[in-house]
């Protein structure tokens, strides 16, 4: 872990070195590699060989999410395929799938990158990991896995599902960190709790890394207290490399970025600007070492902003902020942009709630309504009538309070809203004229 340690705390204007000779490599093996780019670039007038500073990638063209549908499966491939050793793809349930390729390097990498998650649990090789992310194409599984063995962890691959057995390993293996997606470990700790265990008795979890969606503090709060253990979230998509772009440390307050690998920029959506440090914006990632699918400017879509300042933690990498969610993910409510990941928060402060719920979009006299359906937690009494509307009430008052929107509450029974082993669906569209 030793080198890790040097990279992690090197003076950021070294970091920015390293940065700036790996953009430079990235475009110009783009440019010549990938048909997509030197049509792009030329389009835009950018030339990949003048590239002085960090500020000058700014007049490269982005890169979308269609971009890369467009060219599927292996357009964006910038090396021959003999030399990729491995593909994931995104899930694709917004539309077609992308497809990121692997060499033997880029999968070291990614293994590393994983593996700062595992450091920043202050774990190792004492530790026994579980991964319960999905392995089958999907990046969780393999990229926590690489991880898990890359920092030395015995490593469980468990993937997603079987909920009970996932219980029992965890019990009788002892493990100690926990891999999987916040609403997953939500719904194991809520298993093992119905199967009469006590986590704190039971299980020997020091600490989960947990992501691939939005979850809010207080979501957060209520996982860390019902496992026992501490939460960190991590961050990645399929189109840079997986999970491990960035993880939050031990302080968790942002998620190191891990800038040897990866350039940062946070635009403004709607006119492309880059924006100063601090402000909320689109989050773009250039790759700087990747070889087999790097990509330049590639807009996330996801919402964040680089916090100023450094870490107390005395890393040096910069850090993202918690992510509300997608810019697709936000709901517009009367006009006021909202993330469900908010409309959770809300809701967590309220102890009669569970943390299952969905937001339902319908139209009502040619009106958007966003309806909230949430669980009543376990051992509360859902039979009492007033009870339920007094919830009801408090919570739409809430949410008018703290978000300016409304919302239609309806509290509704214990275990009667789908639970996920991967990504949770919060939000239902069924609009009319929409999908
Ligand atoms: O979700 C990679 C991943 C796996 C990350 C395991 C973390 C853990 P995709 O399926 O391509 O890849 O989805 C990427 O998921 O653009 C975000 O919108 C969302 N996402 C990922 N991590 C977080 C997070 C994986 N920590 C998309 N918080 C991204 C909020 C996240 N959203």
């Amino acid at each position: 872990m030793s080198r890790q340690q040097d990279i992690l705390t090197l003076p950021h204007d070294q970091i920015e070195a390293i940065q700036l000779e790996g953009v430079k490599k990235t475009v110009i093996k783009c440019y010549e590699n990938v048909e997509f780019y030197k049509k792009s670039f030329d389009a835009a007038g950018f030339n990949p060989y003048e590239i002085e500073s960090l500020e000058d990638l700014a007049k490269a063209p982005f890169t979308t999410k269609q971009d890369l549908r467009d060219n599927y499966p292996y357009g964006f491939f910038a090396v021959p395929l003999s030399e990729v050793k491995e593909i994931h793809m995104s899930s694709g349930t917004t539309g077609i799938a992308t497809v990121g390729g692997y060499t033997d390097h880029d999968l070291e990498i990614w293994g590393d990158c994983f593996a700062r998650g595992v450091e920043f649990a202050n774990g190792g090789a004492d530790d026994v990991m579980q991964v319960c992310y999905g392995y089958g194409l999907f990046t969780g599984g393999l990229g926590a896995h690489y991880g898990g063995v890359a920092a030395g962890c015995m490593t469980i691959p468990m993937s997603a599902g079987n909920t009970e057995r996932q219980i029992r390993v965890m019990r009788e293996l002892g493990t100690t960190i926990l891999c999987c997606t916040p609403s997953y470990a939500m719904h194991i700790a809520d298993t093992a709790i119905a199967m009469g265990l006590d986590p704190k008795k039971d299980f020997k979890l020091r600490a989960g890394i947990h992501g691939a969606e939005a979850f809010s503090d207080n979501f957060r709060a209520d996982l860390e207290k019902k496992l026992d253990f501490k939460v960190l979230d991590v961050y990645g998509l399929t189109e840079t490399m997986g999970p491990g772009v960035a993880i939050e440390c031990w302080e968790q307050n942002g998620l190191h970025l891990a800038e040897d690998h990866f350039f940062a920029e946070i635009i403004d959506p709607d006119t492309g600007e880059v924006l100063p440090d601090g402000e909320w914006g689109e989050l773009v990632i250039t790759t700087i070492d990747r070889e087999a699918t790097p990509v330049v400017r590639y807009r996330t879509r996801d919402i964040t902003r680089i916090i100023p300042g450094e870490c107390a933690c005395g890393r040096t990498h910069r850090r993202i902020d918690r992510l509300h969610g997608r810019t697709d993910d936000m709901l517009i409510i009367r006009g006021v942009n909202v993330f469900p990941s908010q409309i959770e928060d809300v809701m967590k402060t309220m102890p009669e709630l569970s943390s299952w719920y969905v937001i339902e979009l319908t139209t009502v006299a040619h009106l958007d309504r966003v309806t909230l359906k949430v669980e009543m937690e376990q051992g509360f009494d859902f039979d009492e009538i007033r009870q339920i509307e007094r919830l009801q009430k408090e919570l739409e008052a809430k949410l008018k309070t703290a978000l300016s929107v409304g919302v239609k509450v309806k509290v509704v029974e214990p275990k009667s809203i789908p639970r996920s082993e991967g990504k949770a669906k919060r939000v239902i569209d069924l609009r009319e004229g929409v999908n």
